[in-house]
């Protein structure tokens, strides 16, 4: 599957360029291409300078907002981001539209945090305008939730989130949603954490968009999991995991494939990496809620069968009783066995609501702030109303 990937935002912006990274290890590594086009879009020119990936010409780094804002950022105020992006999108869709293979892609991929003003306002906007302009191509949102420790230092953050996350939901096909808070570990600088965190945020769709461009037969999988699939899973609220089990990357000559002990042993490994990947949930929500799901097994082929396969789909089956599911397989050379999991169309998510109910009680409050500050406005004109002025 081919995405166009467009990141929102600081937040956005840097993840976009981690796919932009993802794009050149498959080039490199497996003769693919998976995003014939990514694009980072920013009221802050300094943010944009920062990337490292993806194209340095303004078509690729689309500074939005430039006379309003200075080239600073909204400092955290969506509505203005949302502003903003209303009246620059044109920029946007232009740009998209003159990237070369464009006209590959199968999807668009728009990335942003929905704590921050840029981001947060501009992805509801962008996604719309995209829908308006390429309706027979899927939309979806990655949507960057705050770290716990920012929602409880600043209301807005609970706020932005809530708007975000709500307008995104009205327009986007899905919303892949991700929580920054699941990825905080402690032996971590928070820089470095950072990085770190949208490696741990986009490595999950590198095998997922490659399987289906695989040229070399030896690494075409028996069942194909392709960019069909992925749009018929991906709908509403959307979560993606991974994870994988180590392999020996010799086998010993005394292990024959065909003995029951090391067919078991491959049986253990996949659930192992399911599991894991089930319990790294980029969001924890309830898997039964789930209204489709899609799994992918990637592996050396020899350590792939049918057993395997099935015990995973049985095993999705148990927690997601009632979903469609999916699934394919990826042969790959050697060392590792890995499961990537989507679960969508989730009927409810507990982190939603709870963003939804804070902010309907912090609204009263926005207001009443807001209206103190017009009047201590009023009051200061008033106090100067005799001062001539410059102008
Ligand atoms: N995972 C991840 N989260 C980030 C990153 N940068 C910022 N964030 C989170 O994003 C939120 C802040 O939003 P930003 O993306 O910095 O804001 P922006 O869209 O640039 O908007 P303004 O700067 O307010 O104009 C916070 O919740 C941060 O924790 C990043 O590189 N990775
Ligand atoms: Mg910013």
């Amino acid at each position: 599957m081919k995405l166009v990937v467009i990141g929102l935002g600081q937040c956005g912006g840097r993840i976009a360029d981690q796919f932009a990274r993802l794009n050149k290890r498959a080039r490199s590594q497996r003769g693919i291409e998976i995003t014939p086009g990514v694009f980072a879009v920013n009221t802050d020119a300094a943010d944009l300078s920062g990337l490292t990936a993806i194209r340095s010409d303004f078509r690729h780094r689309i500074l939005i907002g430039g006379r309003k804002t200075g080239g600073h950022g909204v400092g955290k105020i969506n509505e203005i981001g949302a502003e903003i992006a209303k009246a620059d999108s044109d920029k946007v869709i232009d740009a998209v539209r003159s990237a070369k293979r464009f006209f590959e892609a199968d999807a668009f991929l728009l990335v942003a945090s929905a704590g921050g003003g840029t981001g947060s306002g501009a992805i509801p906007i962008i996604t719309q305008r995209i829908k308006e302009r390429y309706g027979d191509k899927p939309v979806y949102d990655l949507i960057i939730l705050p770290f716990e420790h920012e929602e409880s230092t600043e209301e807005r953050t609970i706020y932005n989130t809530a708007l975000c996350v709500k307008s995104a939901g009205s327009v986007a096909d899905a919303v892949i949603l991700v929580d920054n808070q699941r990825y905080v570990k402690k032996d971590f600088s928070l820089a470095s954490n950072l990085s770190r965190i949208n490696e741990l945020i986009a490595e999950p769709f590198y095998d997922l968009l490659c399987a289906g461009e695989e040229k070399k037969p030896k690494y075409i999988g028996a069942k194909i999991l392709d960019a069909g699939d992925i749009i018929q899973t991906l709908t509403g609220w959307t979560v993606i995991g991974y994870g994988k089990s180590e392999l020996p990357l010799i086998t010993l000559p005394f292990t024959r494939k065909s003995d029951f002990r090391s067919k078991s042993t491959e049986i253990h490994k996949g659930i192992h990496a399911m599991d894991e990947a089930m319990s790294e949930l980029s969001l924890s929500c309830n898997p039964a809620d789930a209204d489709r799901a899609l799994y992918l097994l990637s592996a050396p082929a020899k350590e792939m069968n049918m057993d395997l396969v099935k015990e995973l789909g049985d095993y999705l089956r148990g927690i997601c009783p009632e979903a469609t599911i999916r699934n394919g397989d990826y042969p790959r050379p050697r060392g590792v066995l890995d499961v990537t999991v989507i679960l969508s169309g989730l009927g409810n998510v507990e982190k939603i609501r709870e963003y939804y109910s804070k902010s309907v009680s912090l609204i009263p409050e926005f207001k009443k702030r807001e209206q103190e500050i017009e009047a201590r406005l009023r009051d200061l004109e008033e106090i100067g109303k005799d001062i001539p002025t410059l102008m």
